[in-house]
This record gives structure tokens, C-alpha cells and sequence, in this order.
């Protein structure tokens, strides 16, 4: 094995890592390399590109070790987008409880925030310290050549995780997250089968600007309006993915627009925001009001809006995706190939009293069930 490496160093950035937080694995995934959409790249059949650079077993070693029974721990980094969401905190909380020392790993991991430079940085840190593998959560797709390179050169396995990177696939390892562009799509299939022939007059507040997730998002839900000729996009603005961020966007819409019957979130903290700009504005929202909401993530909090009414349809996206990333390392650790992409499938939830081919109607249950 590679040098362990007890803590990061890189100032500014908050490390939380190497923290033991139990082995609460059930709360993830079952192990589950679902098959490759069609949009994506098949699986691979050869060996994953570092396959031959990945820590190779030592002599005498089984050929899958399970690290916490013969001792060897695998040092794993995590650059992680930021702390913005909801979402983002149930996804940080998984990959802490997969990566556990009780579970064989020792964690590195750094929340970002949001900023791309310190992204970069944190890998590079990653390489330098000669961590076994490197898991980033892109907070942009653009820009990631260079430091996959990096690692490429280093000889450690990167898993590209929840977004996506417009790099080419040969630099990194595996890529594992949502399909995004499905789920704006969903978002638009179902909006149309609601209003059944009626005008929408939509306002979109998007997530992060470059972000996959935002992108993904807005381009499969713009593939659905552009079949409806009677949709008008008024206006798409980034609220960061956060609720501040969401709120202040829908301030400035309010303003600008008074014809609006549809408002799409690319996430639920941002429809917090903007229901609490609607609110104060007495603009009425959900299915009993005159403002229909759409949102992504499907939290806890998200459906139990969800539930309530207010939030009409809510597609979701996963974030127990640890469960993905450590098969992929188990399968590297054993000298096994590896898929290119690990899709995470979602559904799509919808207030109780409507019915949907493309989304679960919600229900006291089904919100019981929700870990995140
Ligand atoms: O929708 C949002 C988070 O990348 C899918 O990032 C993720 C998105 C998620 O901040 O809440």
C-alpha cells in the first residue's frame, strides 16, 4: 500500500475527514452497478484505465482483501463540491459512514466550497500524498484536464463522482452519479401531462453555474418545452443550489414578472427560498394555489412538501452513491475491471391526489421511508 496519510494540509479548506462515524452501510445502496443508460458510454469491458496502476494486492494477500479483516486500510480522498444543500449534506454524510475506519478506510476529505481553485488544489494535494484512490464530486465540468493527468501520471485511480467532468473518459478511472439530463426531462414529461394542453409561462431558478447537475437539468427539461409550443421560458436564473440563493432569485423575478404560472427549482433548497419569497409576496403556490412548483433532490424535507401540497412534483436524485464508489474500489483492490459509469436511478414524486405515469403519487409512507 501507498503512504497512509493522517491529515491534509491544505489551508483554508475545511477537513473534516478521518472521522469514524460507524459502519452504517445499510443506509446505502445495495451494491448495485446498474446497467449503462443508452446515452452513455457501454460498459468497459477492458480492465478500468488505471486498473494496472491500482494498488496491487501484496503477496500473500487474498485477492479481494476485505480491508478491516486482514488490517489493510485504504486511504481514500474525497474533494467534495461544498456544503450548499441538503443533499450535499446526506451525500458527505454517506461517503463518511462507507469510508470509515471501522470499515477498513482511512478518509480524507475536504468541502470545497463551491470554489473550483480550491478543488484543484485538493486533488493535487491528493496526488501529492500518494492516497490510494481519489474520489471528486466536480463542482464544474469544465477545467479537469490537467490535474487528471496528474493523477493519471501518479498512477491513482480517480472515481468521478455524483457530476460529471467534460474530460475525456481515458484520464479517470469510473464515473458514477444521476442521469441529469433524464431528470430535467422527467420534470418536463411530467409538467406536460398536468396541464394537459394548458399555457405554462415558466421561471427557472437554476443550480450552480457549470455545474453537470444544472446543466443536465436545464437541457433535458428545455428538450420537453421546446415540444410545447404553448411553454414560455420568461426567465432561468442560478440560485446556487442554495435556499438563499433561491429565495433571492425568485425576489427578482416577482419583480420583474407578474404572468407566471410555473416556477422549476433545480433543487429543494432553492424551492425553500422560493416559496418564502412567494410567500411574502402573497403570491399563492402548490396544488391548491396559482403557481405550480416543480423541484429536484427529493429530500426528506423536499417531499414532505411534497406532501403537503406545495411542492407539486419533486424528481429525485439520489445521494447514497458511497455504496457505488467503494464497489468500484473493492473491485480495483481485488484486480477486477471495472464499468466506465454507474447510473444511480431515481424516481419523481408527486403531490397526493394526482396521478402520473412518470411520478410515484406520495404518501405518509413512502416519505417514512426516506433515509436523507
Ligand atoms: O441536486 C444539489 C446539490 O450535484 C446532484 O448538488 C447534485 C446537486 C443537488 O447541491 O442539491
Amino acid at each position: 500500500m501507498k503512504k497512509k496519510v493522517v491529515s491534509l494540509l491544505i489551508a483554508a479548506m475545511t477537513v473534516a475527514s478521518l472521522t469514524a462515524c460507524g459502519n452504517s452501510n445499510s443506509d446505502t445502496p445495495a451494491a448495485n452497478p446498474a446497467p449503462a443508460p443508452a446515452e452513455t458510454p457501454a460498459a468497459d469491458p477492458e480492465p478500468a484505465p488505471a486498473e494496472s496502476e491500482a494498488p496491487a494486492p501484496e503477496e500473500g494477500e487474498a485477492e479481494a482483501p476485505a480491508p478491516a479483516a486482514d488490517g489493510e486500510v485504504i486511504s481514500v480522498g474525497f474533494a467534495q463540491v461544498g456544503h450548499e444543500s441538503d443533499w450535499r449534506a446526506a451525500n458527505t454524510k454517506n461517503y463518511q459512514d462507507t469510508f470509515s475506519a471501522a470499515n477498513g478506510y482511512e478518509l480524507s476529505f475536504v468541502d470545497c466550497d463551491n470554489d473550483h481553485a480550491v478543488q484543484i488544489e485538493t486533488v493535487r494535494g491528493f496526488i501529492e500524498q500518494e492516497l490510494d484512490y481519489i474520489c471528486i464530486a466536480p463542482i464544474q465540468s469544465a477545467g479537469w484536464d490537467t490535474v487528471l493527468q496528474e493523477a493519471k501520471d501518479a498512477g491513482i485511480p480517480v472515481l468521478i463522482v455524483d457530476r460529471a467532468v467534460d474530460a475525456d473518459p481515458s484520464l479517470y478511472t469510473t464515473a458514477l452519479g444521476c442521469d441529469m439530463v433524464a431528470e430535467g426531462e422527467a420534470a418536463g414529461n411530467w409538467l406536460a401531462e398536468y396541464l394537459n394542453g394548458e399555457d405554462a409561462n415558466i421561471l427557472v431558478i437554476e443550480g450552480s453555474v457549470g455545474a453537470s447537475a444544472t446543466l443536465g437539468r436545464t437541457e433535458g427539461f428545455n428538450n420537453i418545452v421546446a415540444q410545447n409550443s404553448n411553454w414560455k421560458v420568461l426567465d432561468s436564473q442560478s440560485g446556487d443550489f442554495t435556499q438563499a440563493g433561491g429565495q433571492e432569485v425568485m425576489e427578482s423575478f416577482i419583480k420583474s414578472y407578474s404572468d407566471f404560472n410555473v416556477v422549476v427549482c433545480q433543487n429543494d433548497n432553492e424551492a425553500y427560498g422560493a416559496m418564502d419569497a412567494m410567500d411574502a409576496a402573497g403570491i399563492t403556490y402548490g396544488v391548491d394555489g396559482d403557481v405550480t412548483i416543480i423541484s429536484f433532490d427529493a429530500t426528506h424535507d423536499g417531499l414532505q412538501y411534497t406532501l403537503d401540497g406545495k411542492i407539486t412534483c419533486n424528481v429525485e436524485c439520489n445521494p447514497l452513491q458511497a455504496g457505488f464508489a467503494e464497489e468500484v474500489i473493492q473491485k480495483l483492490q481485488a484486480g477486477e475491471a471495472v464499468d466506465a459509469w454507474t447510473l444511480v436511478v431515481d424516481e419523481a414524486f408527486v403531490a397526493p391526489g394526482i396521478t402520473s405515469s412518470y411520478a410515484v403519487t406520495m404518501s405518509q409512507e413512502v416519505l417514512d421511508g426516506r433515509a436523507y
